[in-house]
């Protein structure tokens, strides 16, 4: 069976969320880099219509959709680990921190730093206030709590963490919400963690 690989960039946290899980799950996964002139061509258009990364390849299994992915490879590798829980009512919690995942973090913290580390012309001051409401919320949510939904990580931690992690390069400083830091602390003690590779910090949060 050849290698699995991953559609993706160092710099996508929809990538890195993947590969975080990979990682924790004990799988080894190549990322292959597919910047914004790979994703036009035909090739990555037949795997992803929408011309997204990540995108894995897994033999015959072609899935884009950095969630999807996650929820194939905790079911296909962590049968029984927790990643996904078992109980209805957690896994629901779950899948609300996943849309979560791609709805406020996509069109908030992410935005902002493709807007600040990308050039991508997109409402940054918008942006930022959905980022504010999101961690504010996040905020409360973690107070006297250790993981997002019940009492070890899960898909729902992955898949916020690697955006919120790097907020500070759009332009949102993490500061004000010290249950966030420490949450986040206690993912990067997680054997497998790795960040993302920090890029330059906007001049107003740099000093
Ligand atoms: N829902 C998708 C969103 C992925 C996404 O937005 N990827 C970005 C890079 S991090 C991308 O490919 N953007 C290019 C585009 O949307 O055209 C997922 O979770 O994988």
């Amino acid at each position: 069976m050849p290698e699995p690989i991953l559609y993706g960039t160092v710099f996508s946290g929809h990538a890195h969320r993947v590969l975080l899980l990979a990682r924790m799950l004990g799988r080894e996964i190549r990322l292959e880099a597919a910047p914004p002139e790979i994703r036009r061509t035909e090739a990555f258009g037949a795997l992803n219509p929408l011309r997204q990364i990540p995108v894995l390849v897994d033999g015959d299994v072609v899935l884009p959709d950095s969630n999807a992915i996650m929820v194939y490879l905790a079911r296909r590798h962590g049968a029984g680990s927790g990643w996904i829980p078992a109980a209805p009512l957690q896994e629901a919690e779950m899948q609300r921190w996943l849309s979560l995942a791609a709805g406020e973090l996509a069109y908030g913290p992410a935005r902002a730093r493709v807007v600040l580390q990308f050039g991508v012309e997109e409402d940054l001051p918008h942006a930022q206030r959905i980022a504010a409401t999101l961690l504010a919320f996040m905020e409360q949510h973690l107070a006297g709590r250790e993981f997002l939904v019940g009492t070890r990580p899960t898909l729902a931690d992955l898949a916020m963490a690697s955006y919120v992690a790097v907020a500070p390069e759009g332009g949102i400083p993490l500061t004000p919400y010290p249950a966030i830091g420490a949450w986040l602390e206690r993912l990067r003690a997680l054997p497998g963690w790795f960040d993302m590779p920090a890029r330059p910090l906007p001049a107003a949060l740099a000093s």
